[in-house]
């Protein structure tokens, strides 16, 4: 079997390319130049399976949609995972037309190219439980209405429709995978969780003061990456092309993390952490729950990991990276920048 990923550079690339080559797919990825290396996340991957050509790379990019097409035709991946976009809400305010253009673009010029091809290829779509706007506290599944709040959101919007259209139009194996926040010790440093536990990591290695966070009340459904990857897996393998929802069916706030992060390490949140509206946004999704029921019946997808346990991986992998720039810092190799960004 031959994949081909968009966005194996991220979170998610990293756990999709991982339990593909596992499987011995043949993987390609696409990655786009930037001035620094961006394939920290992959680079076990890279040293494991790119010498025997089991993973490939190439530069191309969602708004190239010559360089997607032709790429797509070259290869002939039997499934092709769309899970590359500018995935953070907050910055889709500032960087509309871009994310807009990202999160559009690629989804209809992958979808035109399979289309126009002789084989049968599979397609997920990363779709988003931001497309529901968080405007009810019922739980979410595949029926429930679409309400986008950011820029982000309206393109997920657009690609899940258009994907749909496809499928229905042309008989395409086209699928939505709409998945609620997942994290993992890959997860982004800007997105909460993740900013929680580095903070937690450093200042547990007294490298870091305090943190400084935005929206303290609103909830999420959050899962394990390493799980909703497989359900992405999951979603292709089954006989016909759906939607389907991934979620826990448990939701927490940003106060909650917080605490639990905090509680690993025998300290009190409250402590450490410190509000400003800069880490508010123009509209906010104020609380996501999502009802996994449907995957579960009909795919036997579950999540395996709990909401403490994500908390406590997070945390002890950011111990162990706080250790290591705790070294640096008192070799005078590295001057600590955290507090003043994000
Ligand atoms: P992520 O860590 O932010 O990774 C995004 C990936 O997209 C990176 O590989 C990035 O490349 C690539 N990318 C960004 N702009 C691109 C462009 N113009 N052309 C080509 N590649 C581009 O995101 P993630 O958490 O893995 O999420 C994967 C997908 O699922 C995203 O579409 C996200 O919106 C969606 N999603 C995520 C969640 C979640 O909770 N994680 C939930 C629902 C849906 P660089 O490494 O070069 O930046
Ligand atoms: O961690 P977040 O930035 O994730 P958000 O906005 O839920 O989006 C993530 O999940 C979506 C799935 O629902 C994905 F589609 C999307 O790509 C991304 O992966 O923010 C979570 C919550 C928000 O309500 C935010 O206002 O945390 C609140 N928050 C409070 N302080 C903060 C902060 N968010 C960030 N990023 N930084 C803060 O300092």
């Amino acid at each position: 079997m031959k994949a081909l990923i968009t966005g194996i550079t991220g979170q998610d690339g990293f756990y999709l390319s991982k339990l593909l080559l596992e499987r011995n797919y043949e993987v390609h990825g696409l990655i786009r130049r930037s001035s620094n290396i961006n394939t920290n996340r992959i680079d076990p991957l890279i040293s494991e399976y790119l010498p025997s050509g089991q993973l490939n790379l190439h530069y191309s990019d969602l708004t190239d949609s010559s360089s997607l097409t032709n790429l797509i035709n070259k290869l002939l991946p039997d499934e092709v995972y769309n899970l590359a976009a500018q995935s953070h809400v907050a910055v889709s305010f500032k960087n509309p037309i871009y994310t807009t253009q990202t999160g559009t673009i690629g989804t209809v010029t992958i979808l035109e190219t399979i289309r126009n091809t002789e084989k049968n290829i599979k397609f997920y779509q990363a779709s988003s439980s931001e497309m529901f706007g968080g405007v009810t506290g019922e739980s979410l599944n595949e029926d429930s209405t679409f309400y986008p709040k950011s820029p982000y959101a309206a393109a997920k919007v657009f690609s899940h429709n258009v994907t749909k259209i496809y499928r229905e139009s042309y008989d395409i194996f086209a699928v939505n995978g709409i998945l609620f926040n997942h994290e993992s010790p890959l997860r982004g440093e800007t997105f909460v969780t993740r900013k929680i536990s580095r903070a937690v990591g450093r200042i547990y290695q007294n490298i870091q003061k305090k943190v400084t966070l935005g929206n303290l009340d609103a909830s999420r459904d959050w899962g394990f990456a390493g799980d909703y990857t497989y359900g992405m897996y999951k979603m292709l393998q089954h006989t016909k092309p759906d939607d389907w929802v991934l979620a826990t069916g448990e939701t927490h706030t940003v106060k909650e993390f917080a605490d639990e992060a905090f509680k690993i390490v025998g300290l009190n949140w409250e402590d450490y952490v410190e509000y400003s509206e800069k880490h508010e946004r123009p509209n906010e999704v104020h609380h996501l729950l999502g009802d996994p029921s449907k995957v579960k019946k009909e795919l036997g997808w579950e999540p395996k990991t709990s909401f403490k346990d994500l908390v406590k991986m997070m945390v002890e992998e950011d111990i162990k990276l706080a250790e290591k720039e705790k070294v640096l810092i008192d070799n005078n190799l590295l001057k600590p920048s955290w507090e003043h960004s994000n």
